[in-house]
């Protein structure tokens, strides 16, 4: 029984491989070469025909597995639980040298979990992400990392992020970088893990980094879909503007759903207006997004009824599922060389860093970064796509 189990998930993968899970509604920019048969068929090929239009294999640029690396420079030998990496930006190219920013903890003691979220203090953690500040690493070839110092600190109670600056990505906008964190101001787990967004800017990717203290991206308002957090924000340059995707938690636990939105700005510190259309994407967890070819390709793994899907909208709104696939990265953050190009014909990623969850013997958990690879660029043979 299990071998044939074993068999339909190989089978439903390769399937996915072969490129029949490639949606081709709105605009997608392939053609379906099948035509559906004028015979009696089971549910699962008409859902073949009607759902995920069959497209030519070869051609489905948005199809990739993806490998890890381990990276040189971190310390991974911490297994105590006491020192965590996570929650990686994108990688960004300067000057010879490739930045990393990302949420770095370290406490005397393990995280004691959300669920005992009360009884954490200001030296106890709740949760991984918990009492963390956001540090940066340098590195020249992408795999041997640096790790240069804090970016962002937690300021004074009672501003944004007092209790834990996390979960950061880099905007760069009219010579100047912005990176965007998660501001909490409690323990995570106290209602849930609730937090906005706030933002710090520099004149350059070393900083000094100027906090803004205002939160940038609030919570939705009561009943609305993003009221309890803004989660995992992720900026790009589209149409000249600021399209920072971010995650929300829809609904309370044990009924949550991870969904994903979109807010437009103009100006860096805002006002960000949230995209009427909001979710755009139903599933995933922490953000990643790329330009490709006319429009934004979307990594989305791990929450929903769509996770582990890659999918492509012609608008940046209105997404469709590209591909299926397996073992994505978690926190996947990209090396996206036009990210901030106000491209008009993205060119897709070929690596970026990720983290791994660690659980201690003891349950406490810290997490590590990671470097993966993929096929998703149209000039995978393109020495700057490296
Ligand atoms: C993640 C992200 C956010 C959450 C927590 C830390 O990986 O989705 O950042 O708040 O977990």
């Amino acid at each position: 029984m299990k071998s044939k189990i074993t068999l339909i998930a190989i089978a439903a993968v390769g399937l996915a491989a072969t490129g029949f899970a490639n949606g081709n509604q709105g605009g997608f920019p392939y053609e379906m070469p099948l035509e559906k048969p004028d015979r009696e068929m089971s549910t699962a090929m008409h859902r073949i025909y009607d759902s995920y239009p069959a497209a030519q294999p070869e051609h489905n640029e948005l199809f990739s597995q993806f490998k890890y690396t381990e990276l040189k420079g971190f310390d991974y030998s911490n297994g105590d639980g006491t020192v965590s990496r996570r929650d990686p930006s994108k990688i960004l190219y300067h000057e010879g040298k490739y930045y990393v920013w990302y949420t770095k903890r370290h406490t005397v003691v393990p995280p004691i979990g959300m669920r005992n979220a009360r009884k954490a203090t200001d030296k106890i953690p709740s949760a991984d992400w918990d009492l963390s500040e956001i540090w940066y690493a340098t590195s020249e070839d992408g795999f041997e990392w640096e790790e240069q110092g804090v970016a962002i600190t937690r300021p004074e109670k009672p501003i944004v992020g007092w209790r834990s600056v996390t979960t950061t990505d880099i905007l760069v906008w009219e010579g100047k970088y912005y990176l965007y964190y998660q501001g909490f101001m409690e323990a995570s787990g106290m209602r849930g893990d609730d937090c906005p967004v706030a933002v710090s800017w520099a004149d350059s990717p070393d900083g000094p980094w100027t906090p803004y203290n205002k939160i940038v991206i609030p919570n939705g308002g009561e009943g609305e879909w993003d009221q309890y957090s803004i989660h995992d924000p992720y900026p790009l340059v589209r149409d000249g503007k600021i399209y920072l995707y971010y995650k929300s938690d829809f609904g309370r636990n044990p009924h949550k759903v991870r969904m994903q939105g979109l807010a437009i700005a103009e100006n860096p510190l805002g006002p960000f207006k949230k995209h009427p259309l909001n979710p755009v994407i139903t599933s995933g967890h922490e953000t990643s997004l790329f330009p490709f070819k006319e429009g934004i390709a979307a990594l989305v793994y791990k929450d929903g009824p769509e996770h582990n899907t890659i999918q492509y909208s012609e608008d940046g709104v209105n997404f469709e599922i590209a591909s299926i696939t397996e073992l994505m990265p978690y926190a996947a953050a990209p090396y996206v060389p036009d990210a901030f190009t106000n491209t008009k014909y993205g060119r897709g990623v070929t690596w970026g860093l990720a983290h791994f969850i660690h659980q201690g013997g003891k349950g406490q958990s810290h997490s590590i970064l990671v470097r993966f690879d993929c096929d998703l660029s149209l000039d995978l043979d393109d020495p700057e796509m490296k």
